[in-house]
């Protein structure tokens, strides 16, 4: 016999509805269906889901703490675990301070708010500032843009897309990687479509041909990491040709200071950075300003382009100025159930810490992981030591792999928590076995208030948790209780966690039990908008109010209660970019390097599942066909691919079009899975193409690393070391 259970999937921001079919004992997963009766959010429905039983069910499934003894790992229980971790950390805490004790986390963790606020609650008992995380990688530009114009880095402002009439999309594929972001928009790639078929302009802006380029109007094939240029050149036209609107629905500070600077920009010079004629720049701008309703949309291409912030902050003033803040078809700011900036300013305290090599301060509450094998390799006090990382694969995410894991090397104490053990935990003196999600219930607090609509969808666990593995909240729980370090800094906490674990045991009462369900009750009735009980009632989701507009306005957390348009960093980060020559291409590296994403892997951890086949022709180097007519190489010829910090090797296949001169290789590849039952012995899929990204180079305000603008060299395999394309690889 089998049931049926309804829950989200929680891979990616699409959070798509699902019915899971599981046996009546919760042991076995039958089939994940999309769940059509949910009212919003299962039309993105992809193979990742479809196929998520078989990362649960994975072959190399850390099921059971496991230590390393030599080159081995044997079984331990979790006492032992957590008994031998505390000690280790308060006697290198004693030593060196709580600094020498750093951490990383990855993206699975944010889709999970029980296990992401008791990490952040296990980390502030520790009391380390060496801090480090995935939004590095990833989302810090739009932090330092939220936090300076919005006064909190995690008001997002999502796109409206239903009313939409005008699409600028700027460094996104959201026919692939779906339409979220800080954003969360379930069927977002769909329903820009259904828009475009209702009549809707759609301008697409990235360096490639696309399968989201090849759906628009207009493709604006822009040089990569000139955003800026582009977005203050369309900002100059709109002012000058006096296209631009007040804005309605939100109070300004400081347009005037931004106009001025605005005045000091030359077209012709904006036009040749950006590398998109005058011509075409004022029919994009004129489109834009004069639709009825209209948003620019700026992602990761952006971010990873090392001027990612000053483009993200255009393109806020871009909506600004053509009057789509807050407003239908534009940016729309969703309250959410929760007072999200009150939640975060718990997870993610405002943190003074500075980084010690670098100096630098931190984002959102923590460091660039650009900085981390530094501060792990260099000697001194406030060297780290020991680290926690949980879901996540920096070693392959992050630039320098290589570095970093020489860095991880050199620990004293690494404790990794995942499902499995990839390339980053290698050198891993713990493994602790991780959750999927199938196994875990819970409702995300915070993606409420990035959510495009109001809607809830609590996640039902559809299976129990592997024989013996525990959630992850358990571990930072019990891991902070037996350091003797009060959770979340608050003293006596853990006194009262202790009790209710005293209680649960009496009959009845286990449901009193301390843990993320305490957050659920108190943040949700805090937030006055649902009813806990009404949201759980609902299984297949719960639109739970009409949109409105008007909110940015009243939940804005700067000191003016206004929206700050000159904040001074941008302002002076514009100026200098402004100031900078072009810059000019290196002979010996006369390629840019950017990445993409495939539909059915999933960052660096999805290209093992056999079944997601697409996987295995994508890990190729993209070229356009006339420079490699120029390298005399065809489609599958072995190439290699050099960055002035590493190479690696690939067979290279012809680009579907774009910018001459520009590389693509997908992100997310080369990372080993090890068999922790057979020391040595792992699985890998193609090559990390963050190998040739450099640490040092970062965006210098949201200290993102340049993932997309590496320079690099493309040489032909001389045909005596040739060998056949990279498919699978087994090692001992
Ligand atoms: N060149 C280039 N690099 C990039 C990007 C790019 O576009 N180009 N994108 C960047 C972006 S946007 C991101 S978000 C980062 C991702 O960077 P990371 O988050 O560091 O890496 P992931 O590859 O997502 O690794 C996630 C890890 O979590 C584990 N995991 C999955 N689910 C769970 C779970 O439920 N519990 C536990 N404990 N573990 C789990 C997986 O096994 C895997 O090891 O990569 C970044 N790197
Ligand atoms: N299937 C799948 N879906 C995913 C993920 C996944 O790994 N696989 N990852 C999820 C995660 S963690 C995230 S953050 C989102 C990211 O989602 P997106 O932000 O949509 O990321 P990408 O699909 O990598 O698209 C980035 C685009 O930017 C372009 N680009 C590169 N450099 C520049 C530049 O300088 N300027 C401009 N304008 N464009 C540039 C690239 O060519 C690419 O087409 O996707 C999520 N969805
Ligand atoms: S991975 Fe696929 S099924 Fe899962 S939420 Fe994303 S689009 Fe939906
Ligand atoms: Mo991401």
């Amino acid at each position: 016999m089998s049931k049926n259970i309804y829950t989200h999937c929680n891979y990616c921001v699409s959070l798509c509805g699902l019915e899971v079919e599981v046996d009546d004992a919760g042991e076995k997963v039958i089939e994940i269906r999309p769940d059509r009766e949910n009212p919003f959010s299962w039309v993105d429905f992809c193979r990742k889901g479809k196929t998520a039983a078989e990362i649960r069910n994975h072959p190399q499934r850390i099921t059971t703490p496991m230590r390393r003894v030599g080159d081995r790992y044997v079984p331990a229980s979790y006492e032992e675990a957590i008994a031998d971790i505390a000690q280790r950390l308060n006697r290198i805490i004693e030593r060196d301070g709580a600094d020498a004790v750093g951490s990383y986390h990855g993206n699975p963790l944010g889709h999970n708010f029980g296990d992401s606020n008791l990490h952040a609650g296990l980390l502030a008992a520790i009391g380390t500032g060496n801090r480090f995380w995935v939004g590095s990688l990833d989302q810090n530009s739009l932090h330092v843009v939220q936090e300076e114009m919005f006064g909190c880095e995690l008001m997002s402002v999502p796109t409206d897309v239903d009313d939409c009439e005008c699409f600028l999309l700027m460094g996104m594929d959201p026919a692939v990687s779906r339409f979220g972001w800080i954003e969360i928009i379930p069927g977002g790639w769909k329903r820009v479509l259904e828009a475009r078929d209702r009549g809707a302009d759609l301008i697409v802006v990235d360096p490639r041909v696309t399968s989201s380029s090849k759906e628009a109007r207009t493709h604006v094939l822009i040089e990569p990491g000139e955003d800026w240029a582009f977005l203050l050149a369309l900002i100059k036209i709109i002012v000058d040709e006096g296209w631009n609107r007040e804005p309605e629905a939100v109070p300004v500070n400081g347009l005037d200071a931004f106009f001025e600077l605005v005045g000091e920009a030359d077209l012709d010079d904006l036009s040749s950075r950006c590398g998109v004629s005058v011509e075409q720049l004022r029919d994009v701008a004129e489109r834009f300003a004069k639709a009825r309703t209209a948003a620019c949309v700026s992602h990761t291409g952006l971010a990873h382009s090392g001027t990612g912030t000053v483009g993200e902050w255009l393109s806020q003033l871009l909506n600004i100025i053509t009057n789509r803040m807050d407003m239908p078809g534009g940016k729309r700011y969703e309250r959410g159930y929760v007072d999200l900036p009150k939640a975060w300013s718990m997870m993610a305290p405002k943190s003074k810490h500075r980084s010690r090599l670098r100096n630098l301060p931190t984002v959102a509450g923590f460091h660039s992981v650009a900085e981390l094998a530094d501060e792990i390799l260099t000697p001194g006090a406030g060297q780290i030591r020991a680290m926690l990382i949980c879901s996540g694969n920096p070693v392959v995410s992050g630039p320098d792999g290589d570095r970093l894991d020489k860095a991880l090397s050199e620990l004293e104490l690494l404790v990794a928590v995942d499902i499995v053990q990839r390339e980053s935990h290698r050198h891993a003196h713990w493994l602790i076995p991780g959750t999927h999600w199938l196994e875990r219930e819970g409702l995300h607090l915070a993606f409420g208030s990035i959510m495009e609509k109001p809607f809830a969808q609590y996640g039902n666990r559809c299976v129990n948790p592997k024989a013996g593995v525990r959630e992850e909240w358990r571990f930072f729980v019990d891991l902070a209780l037996k350091m003797k370090r009060p959770l979340f800094g608050f003293r006596g906490i853990n006194g009262v966690v202790r009790l209710s674990r005293a209680l649960a045991k009496i009959p009845g009462l286990r449901k009193f039990e301390f843990g993320p369900a305490w957050f659920e009750w108190l943040m949700v009735a805090a937030g006055r908008r649902v009813k806990l009980s009404e949201v759980k009632r609902r299984p297949h989701g719960y639109m739970y109010d009409n949109k409105r507009y008007g909110d940015l306005a009243r939940s804005l957390r700067t000191t003016s209660k206004k929206i700050e348009c000159a904040p001074s960093i941008l302002m002076d980060e514009c100026r200098r970019l402004l100031a900078a020559p072009v810059p000019k291409m290196d002979p010996e590296f006369p390629f840019c390097m950017v990445s993409r994403r495939n539909r059915e892997s999933m960052n660096s951890w999805m290209n093992e599942n056999a079944r997601l086949l697409q996987q295995q022709r994508s890990n190729q180097v993209e070229m356009h066909v006339e420079d490699m007519t120029d390298l005399g190489l065809e489609d599958g010829d072995p190439v290699r691919v050099s960055s002035p910090v590493g190479s690696i090797e690939l067979t290279v296949t012809a680009g579907t079009g774009g910018r001459r001169g520009i590389v693509t290789i997908p992100h997310g590849w080369g990372s080993r899975i090890f068999d922790v039952n057979a020391p040595g012995r792992y699985s890998r899929w193609g090559e990390n193409r963050n190998r040739l990204v450099d640490g040092q180079r970062i965006d210098p305000l949201s200290q993102t690393p340049l993932l997309n603008m590496t320079r690099v060299r493309v040489e032909s395999l001389e045909p005596a070391v040739r060998r056949a394309p990279t498919r699978r690889a087994v090692g001992q």
